[in-house]
C-alpha cells in the first residue's frame, strides 16, 4: 500500500487531496512541525536525508518532490483518461504546468517568507519579490482565462500542483486581485476530497 510521510500544515496536504480525489487506498504517517522553529522533526531525516515532506513510500521505493509524487500516484491509481499520454499533442503543456508550480511559481513566495527574517535589510529585495509574484500570478491568470481548470478545462494533476501557489497567493493577500484564480481556489477548497484531506492530515492554515 502507498504510504505518505505527511508533515502537518504543509505541501503534503495536496498529496492527500489527490489520493482522496482518486479514492485510493493509502496510509498516512504523520510528523509535527517544531512549535518554535516550524521546521520538520528529525524523524523525517530518517525517511529521506533532506528531511522534507511529502515523501511517498511504495513497493520499496521512496519518492520525493510533489510533482513526481503526483505523477506516480496518477500512474498507479487514476483511471486512463485522468492524465494525458505522451503522444497527445498537448502533453508537454501538461508537463510544463505540472513542473512550473515548484520549479518557478513558488519561488517569489518563498523569498517573501524568508525575507521576513531579514527585517529592514530585505528592503532592496522587496520590489523584485513583489513584481515576480505579480508576474507569476499574472501568467497563471492568463493561462486559466475564462476556463474552469488550468489544463483541458478539466480537473487534473496540474490543479493539485498549482493549488499551493494559489494558496500562497491568498496568504500574501495578492490573489484577490486575480479574480479567476481567487474563484478557482475557493472551488478547490469546496471539493469534498480537499476537505477530507484536511480532516485526515490535520489543520491546514494555508490559503485561508
Ligand atoms: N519542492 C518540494 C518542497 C518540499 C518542502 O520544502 N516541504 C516543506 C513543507 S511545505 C518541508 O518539509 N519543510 C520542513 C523543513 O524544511 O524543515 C516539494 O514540492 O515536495
Amino acid at each position: 500500500m502507498i504510504k505518505i510521510h505527511h508533515l502537518n500544515n504543509s505541501r503534503s496536504h495536496r498529496v492527500l487531496w489527490l489520493l482522496e480525489e482518486l479514492n485510493a487506498e493509502y496510509e498516512i504517517i504523520k510528523y509535527q512541525r517544531d512549535k518554535f522553529t516550524n521546521l520538520a522533526p528529525k524523524e523525517l531525516k530518517d525517511i529521506h536525508s533532506l528531511g522534507k515532506s511529502p515523501v511517498l513510500e511504495h513497493n520499496g521505493k521512496m519518492i520525493i518532490e510533489s510533482a513526481a509524487i503526483v505523477t506516480y500516484i496518477i500512474d498507479q491509481c487514476a483511471s486512463e483518461n485522468f492524465a494525458p499520454i505522451i503522444t497527445d499533442s498537448d502533453y508537454y503543456q501538461y508537463l510544463e504546468l505540472m513542473h512550473y508550480a515548484e520549479g518557478s511559481a513558488i519561488m517569489p513566495f518563498l523569498l517573501q517568507l524568508y525575507a521576513r527574517f531579514l527585517g529592514d535589510n530585505s528592503k532592496t529585495l522587496q520590489p523584485r519579490i513583489t513584481s515576480e509574484i505579480q508576474n507569476h500570478l499574472g501568467f497563471l491568470s492568463t493561462v486559466l482565462g475564462k476556463n474552469e481548470y488550468f489544463y483541458r478545462n478539466k480537473f487534473s494533476g496540474v490543479d493539485i500542483m498549482l493549488s499551493f501557489v494559489l494558496e500562497a497567493g491568498k496568504m500574501s493577500g495578492v490573489l484577490q486581485s486575480f479574480s479567476n484564480l481567487n474563484d478557482l481556489l475557493a472551488k478547490y477548497q469546496d471539493r469534498d476530497a480537499y476537505k477530507k484531506a484536511i480532516e485526515l492530515g490535520g489543520k491546514y492554515s494555508l490559503g485561508k
